[in-house]
């Protein structure tokens, strides 16, 4: 089954829960408890929050519901209840402390682990929820997103640098001779799974999507070249953004990409408590979408839409079939796309080769999320599983849809067809993006792909 992963559900499942555990654990354990006890930003609960919620969150699901047992303490389902609670609010509230957080977690992880060894998890399991070991996939990638969640507060908390990571590798020597952009050819695909094992609702069913053929920029859009959009006068020029976006930039005073400032002719930036210049040849990051729209209207070009940048990450023409990844079927690893906080830096564009896609884009997977033009909406067939508050809820015009994960995403919570979602204005995201456009009328007459 080419469209899916292989090994013993079971032992994915331990591998990828450990995988996250030993994250949280850097994220939380590198900071003081009055740091963890600390609002960083009002966008940000306190990262005891997270450390709670994801332990809350794991005896919900793999202890309660999966094992069917009484849970460690279920009294504090109320507190650590995203729903409930927005993140503003979380300090105030009678949190577990840091000592009580850490022993509440491991004990539910013992109880996870005696469940997880005595249960079922065949890809043939006639419930749901077990079936592939689902539920323990879902729990490994929901503390996976805490753990971007929680490098976001790391990102934002002011004070001296206590995670350290080493660089990505340099880019590759044809880096610099890379084409501008590579023509994705157009007609039908794949969109969306009903195979992978621990695909999230949203991510279900598959379905045929046509679009057009359209070129995509090979690689995310640069610090270099935004900064040629700031020193054109982008952000002072109406013509660049929607009306919303307008209005936000002057009401948000946005002048540059979070973290930016100036120093004398040079830009320069914070991150994770350094203070570097800012690398010409890195991949945006830390752009609202009205900036990354703005950006591309200025270029004279476009995002691209969601089906458009799925197309690019998974179809491959030779085989006309949608593979999990740009490269193919295979897990991501190292030599494939910067991912899992192995460096906390998007690596130089035109890096990954190996990750490249068939139409030669590279970096479609890690580095950077990528906006797409798109709202986030259900695809036909949707039904919310296991429950409605993890996409449903969110599905409408309020929200844009991201691809792609970047450098502080796990690669379980990170594939082709995985789509996260945020606000317009959000900047504290590890996003990025790149730009599209339509063929020209002569280039549509000779382009492989019939038109959409
Ligand atoms: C998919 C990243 C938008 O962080 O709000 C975490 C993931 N859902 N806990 C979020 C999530 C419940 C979600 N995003
Ligand atoms: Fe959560």
């Amino acid at each position: 089954r080419p469209d899916h992963p292989g090994g013993d559900p079971a032992a994915r499942a331990l591998a990828a829960l450990r995988a996250a555990r030993h994250r949280t654990g850097l994220l939380t354990d590198s900071v003081t408890d009055d740091d963890l006890v600390a609002q960083h930003s009002r966008l940000m609960s306190p990262l005891v929050w997270d450390l709670a919620h994801i332990g809350n969150q794991e005896e919900l699901w793999l202890v309660r519901e999966a094992g069917r047992r009484d849970g460690v303490r279920p009294d504090l389902d109320h507190l650590y209840d995203a729903f409930r609670h927005p993140r503003a609010d979380r300090p105030a509230l009678p949190l577990l402390g840091p000592a009580q957080a850490r022993a509440y977690v491991a004990e539910v992880r013992e109880e996870t682990l005696d469940v997880l060894s005595g249960i079922d998890t065949d890809p043939a399991h006639p419930e749901r929820l077990l079936k592939g070991g689902f539920v323990f996939g879902m729990l490994a990638q929901h503390e996976a997103q805490h753990g971007e969640t929680m490098l976001a507060t790391h990102q934002l908390r002011s004070g001296p640098a206590v995670l350290d990571a080493p660089a990505p590798p340099p880019a590759p020597a044809d880096a610099a001779g890379l084409p501008r952009e590579v023509l994705v050819p157009g007609g039908p695909f794949t969109m969306g799974t009903s195979t992978e094992p621990w695909a999230l609702d949203n991510e279900l069913p598959a379905h045929e999507v046509r679009v057009a053929p359209f070129w995509l920029d090979t690689v995310p859009v640069t610090n270099g070249r935004y900064a040629d959009f700031i020193d054109a006068g982008g952000y002072r020029d109406p013509r660049w953004w929607t009306p919303e976006g307008w209005r936000h930039v002057q009401d948000a005073a946005l002048t540059a990409p979070l973290f930016w400032s100036r120093d004398g002719d040079r830009w320069i930036r914070r991150r994770f408590g350094h203070v570097e210049a800012v690398p010409a040849d890195e991949p945006v990051v830390h752009v609202c979408w009205y900036e990354a729209d703005a950006y591309a209207r200025w270029a004279g070009r476009r995002l691209p839409t969601e089906a458009e940048w799925e197309k690019a990450a998974r179809f491959d023409p030779a085989s006309g079939r949608s593979r999990r990844y740009p490269w193919g079927d295979a897990d991501p690893g190292p030599e494939h796309a910067n991912l899992g906080q192995r460096h906390l830096r998007p690596a130089a564009a035109g890096s990954y080769p190996e990750g490249a896609a068939p139409s030669g884009a590279r970096q479609l997977i890690g580095d950077v999320w990528e906006w797409t033009s798109s709202d986030f909406a259900p695809y036909p067939g949707f039904a919310a599983f296991p429950y409605k508050e993890y996409s449903e809820v969110f599905f409408g015009p309020e929200y844009k849809v991201l691809r792609g994960g970047a450098f502080g995403v796990d690669p379980v919570a990170c594939r082709g067809t995985f789509r996260n979602w945020d606000y317009p204005i959000r900047r504290q995201i590890f996003a990025g993006f790149r730009t599209a456009r339509d063929l020209t009328d002569t280039e549509a007459r000779t382009a492989p792909g019939t038109a959409a």
